[in-house]
């Protein structure tokens, strides 16, 4: 992946780099610093073919690395003051005077120094006039395992897990340990490590069965100053025990927990806590005992209060067995009618973990209105870098451009300002506790990802929160130099490639924010009707004479009224709508002018034909590379995309005929519809 430590070949990069390189110090009296000397050596020695020469004291070496606390005697007051305003992960990496600096405020904090001073040297930057203070933006930086013991990953493309085989364990932990590698290169402090669908034998991960071996993976990641948490099953009580109740409010119950919890503090002391997915998909949880989700959240946050561990509880709630024939219930606005109302009741370690859209992960959804509802319970957005409704990492989508619209779209929750990337950042309501989390894409495959190129949206998640900033084309960048080299042509075209995915893959699936259209269960290549005709309440109401869920507050289901003004307004106005989330919000006649001065009927024809084109567009770009790529990765590739053609060919085809048929309207251009 982005590790890989390419040799630089530029002799003038090089020798900067070896002489910043010359005698280097740095005290490795914790793991986490031990971690990133290592890492350091190998980065080195790879890059300028170069042991360092390690100093003992800090006045011979011309490279000084350490935390603020160590390095206390040595630093100079503006060195001090800059530390002082940043975040305990912060760090400085400055050049006084031939001397080079990088401190930390912590030992996490040299770490990511370290990180960025290899990213640097990845990217050929002049090291000789260094001056970074840097932080992250968002606390807690999150990803989710979806991974079962059966070495299956829910979601997971890539393969199999690289944490479970055949119900076990797996004993050679080197992937996990590469993997630690790579989350902390991009900023990630915080891994659950197992699917938030906890099945049967996934139940008993809290036990001595699995915890010493949980353990060992734990140290690994804390090595990478990375906390784990579990996923838990909200009746374990009766599964594990035998208990008659799970009711968070039983005694007993509580009491088992509190037991529960001391035990796996005493296998691992810097434990994060658990992710609960409650009352949601058929788990279990409060709702069976007349409790809510306050109730159940409250009941683990108590007992796991004392070690400073946290429960992260998860919004996904939602009625899957809806009757088509109920058009009251939406599905979108189940989140926010569930939790809103339970504001002020969370414990402050207590984190609600909320998708970013409304239903799920589609390609295009609006902002969750719940994200930033809540002024007083601490929240994470959770995003999915698994291509779930994405293409499956065997199309291309950069999805980084849809994770930087969401976070920065004004809730106006508190005036205008009050963006996502703010309120997850802590910086609208005061959260205790808030961030980002998302579902990974990786698996044993021996490129980590089954697409390669996949590889940008992991890499692009962790950038993005460390700092929400950058842009698509900068991490884009980063990520091209650090896989395949800085060669001016590479970088352009695949830049190209990526940039422009995310929009074509849209273009040939479901249009105008209406979402699904996926084959059910899978989740991938076309099925129009397919979850019209079933009952998880993710409807598109196509018929013959129009399109679209209408979600307004006077003839809708009210969806609209969870947003504050101005986007309240704008959504639930036709004519204020953006065309991009028209069928999300209104339910309109084929022959509806949009902004764009298309049909509807026309746009999809339209968009349909181009989607098509332009993923041939992707595998020319991508063949005019072969001269400068390696044979392996070039034709794997070229794989890849040959099977996006085909999939965007079956949609484009698909959606036209269904659409011409429905309709009754003709291609303004003739073109073949079958
Ligand atoms: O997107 C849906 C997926 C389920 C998943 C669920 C969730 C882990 O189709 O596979 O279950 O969301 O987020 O809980």
């Amino acid at each position: 992946m982005w590790l890989q430590y390419e040799p630089i070949t530029e002799k003038k990069v090089k020798d900067q780099y070896q002489r910043v390189l010359r005698h280097v110090v740095i005290k490795e009296d914790d793991p986490i610093i031990l971690s990133a000397k290592n890492e350091l050596e190998i980065a080195v020695k790879e890059m300028l073919d170069y042991e360092i020469n390690w100093a003992e004291d800090v006045q011979d070496a011309n490279f000084v690395i350490g935390n603020k606390k160590e390095l206390a005697g040595f630093l100079e007051e503006g060195q001090r003051c800059l530390l002082a305003d940043l975040a305990d992960e912060g760090f400085i990496v400055q050049t006084i005077n031939q001397k080079s600096y990088l401190v930390g405020n912590t030992d996490a904090g040299v770490m990511y120094g370290i990180h960025h001073f290899i990213r640097l040297m990845q990217m050929k930057a002049d090291p000789s006039q260094l001056h970074i203070a840097d932080q992250p933006k968002n606390q807690f930086r999150m990803i989710n395992q979806w991974d079962n013991l059966d070495g299956s990953v829910e979601r997971g493309y890539s393969g199999k897990s690289i944490f479970y085989q055949n119900g076990k364990i797996v004993k050679d932990k080197a992937r996990i340990h590469d993997y630690a590698r790579y989350l902390s290169s991009i900023g990630i402090n915080s891994i659950c490590i197992n699917n938030v669908n906890v099945w049967e034998e996934e139940t008993y991960f809290i036990t001595k069965k699995y915890l010493p071996e949980i353990k060992e993976i734990a140290d690994i990641f804390s090595s990478y100053a990375i906390r784990l948490y579990l996923s838990i099953n909200f009746a374990s009580p009766i599964t594990i025990d035998g208990l008659s109740t799970a009711d968070p409010l039983d005694g007993e119950v509580k009491q088992w927990w509190k037991d529960k919890v001391a035990e796996i503090y005493d296998y691992i002391p810097d434990f994060g806590g658990f992710i609960v997915k409650a009352d949601s998909e058929h788990r279990p949880g409060p709702f069976t005992y007349n409790r809510d989700h306050a109730d159940g959240a409250n009941m683990l946050a108590e007992v796991l209060e004392p070690y400073d561990g946290k429960v992260i509880w998860r919004c996904f709630v939602y009625n899957c067995l809806q009757d088509w024939r109920d058009r009251a219930t939406d599905r979108a606005r189940a989140a926010y009618d569930h939790f809103k109302p339970l504001d002020g009741r969370f414990h402050e370690n207590v984190l609600l973990q909320i998708k970013n859209g409304p239903l799920d992960f589609q390609v295009r959804e609006p902002v969750s209105p719940l994200l930033g509802a809540m002024s007083q319970t601490n929240q994470l957005i959770e995003f999915q870098v698994a291509q779930e409704y994405t293409g499956q990492q065997i199309d291309l989508c950069y999805l980084i451009p849809q994770w930087k619209q969401v976070l920065a779209f004004d809730t106006h929750i508190k005036g205008p300002g009050s963006t996502i990337s703010e309120i997850v950042a802590g910086n609208i309501h005061v959260y205790k506790h808030s961030g980002i989390a998302a579902v990974s894409n990786i698996g044993n495959d021996e490129n980590w990802t089954g697409h390669t190129l996949a590889q940008a949206n992991l890499y692009g998640y962790g950038r993005l929160t460390w700092d929400p900033s950058l842009s698509s084309q900068q991490i884009a960048e980063e990520w091209i130099i650090q896989t395949f080299g800085n060669q001016k042509e590479v970088l352009a075209k695949i830049e190209k490639m990526l940039l422009s995915s995310w929009k074509i893959y849209e273009n040939y699936t479901a249009p105008l924010g209406v979402g699904w259209m996926v084959t059910p269960g899978i989740h991938y290549g076309p099925n129009i009707d397919g979850y019209e005709y079933s009952r998880w309440g993710t409807y598109h109401f196509a018929d013959r004479e129009g399109i679209g869920v209408d979600r307004t507050i006077e003839t809708g289901t009210g969806y609209t009224s969870q947003y504050e003004e101005p986007n309240r307004f704008i959504y639930n106005i036709l004519s204020e709508c953006p065309d991009e989330l028209l069928l999300f919000f209104h339910h309109v006649p084929y022959k509806y002018t949009l902004k764009n001065g298309e049909t509807v009927i026309q746009h999809i024809y339209n968009t349909h034909f181009k989607g098509y084109e332009q993923v041939e567009d992707l595998m020319d770009i991508w063949n005019s590379l072969e001269h400068v790529m390696d044979n392996a990765r070039f034709k794997h590739v070229q794989d890849r995309l040959y099977r996006q053609k085909m999939n965007a060919k079956e949609w484009r085809d698909q959606i036209n005929s269904y659409f011409y048929r429905k309709s009754g309207i003709a291609d303004q251009y003739n073109r073949t519809i079958y």
